[in-house]
This record gives structure tokens, C-alpha cells and sequence, in this order.
């Protein structure tokens, strides 16, 4: 065995394994009611941004109807948008997360 011709076929099925994998947006979408502290707050706990980004991108919604949150997998891009849309529920406010394919 000193890597002979089966050492391209153990590459070869190595690769599929380390495959990226398909990844997802997750945005958040305008509406009149919300107050903007709220969302503001929202990106800080949910999304792990600091009071500068976190208000940037919830101007960047509020003019232009939707902005990308983060881009995960899509187990925590599902999870992610589930527990800020349960959140704003409780909290009494129409805001709503959305996920999409990141093609
Ligand atoms: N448009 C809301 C307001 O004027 C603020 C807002 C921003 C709401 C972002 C939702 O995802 C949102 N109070």
C-alpha cells in the first residue's frame, strides 16, 4: 500500500461528504405597526448583532420592504425565523421573518 491507484477512488468518496450545504436567507419584512425599537431589539437577541448593525438593517427593511437577517442551514434559517415569529406574536406585533433559498 504505498497509494497506488484506490487512493483516487478514497478521494472521490470523500468529496459528496464535504460538500457545502445548501444554505438559506433569512429575512425580515416592513409593516406599519411594529415599533422599531422592537425590531432593533429582535436583531440584537436573534441574530446576535451589535446596536449599530442591528439598527442599519432594521432602517434598511423599514425603507425597503425587506433585508437579510443571516444566511444559515436550514434547520437554524427554519428555527431562527420560527422563534422571532413566535416572539413578536407574544409581544402583540404583526413583524414577520421569512426564509428563502440562498441560490
Ligand atoms: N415600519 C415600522 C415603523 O415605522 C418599523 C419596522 C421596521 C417594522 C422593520 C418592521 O421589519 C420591520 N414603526
Amino acid at each position: 500500500p504505498s497509494g497506488g491507484e484506490d487512493s483516487g477512488v478514497a478521494i472521490q468518496e470523500a468529496k459528496p461528504a464535504l460538500k457545502a450545504p445548501p444554505m438559506y436567507k433569512v429575512l425580515l419584512l416592513n409593516d406599519d405597526y411594529t415599533p422599531m425599537d422592537f425590531v432593533v431589539e429582535v436583531l440584537e437577541s436573534f441574530f446576535a448583532m451589535n446596536r449599530e448593525t442591528a439598527t442599519r438593517i432594521m432602517l434598511a427593511v423599514h425603507t425597503e420592504g425587506r433585508a437579510v437577517c443571516g444566511v444559515y442551514t436550514r434547520d437554524v434559517a427554519e428555527t431562527k425565523a420560527m422563534q422571532v415569529n413566535q416572539y413578536a406574536r407574544e409581544c402583540q406585533h404583526p413583524l414577520l421573518c421569512e426564509i428563502e433559498k440562498d441560490e
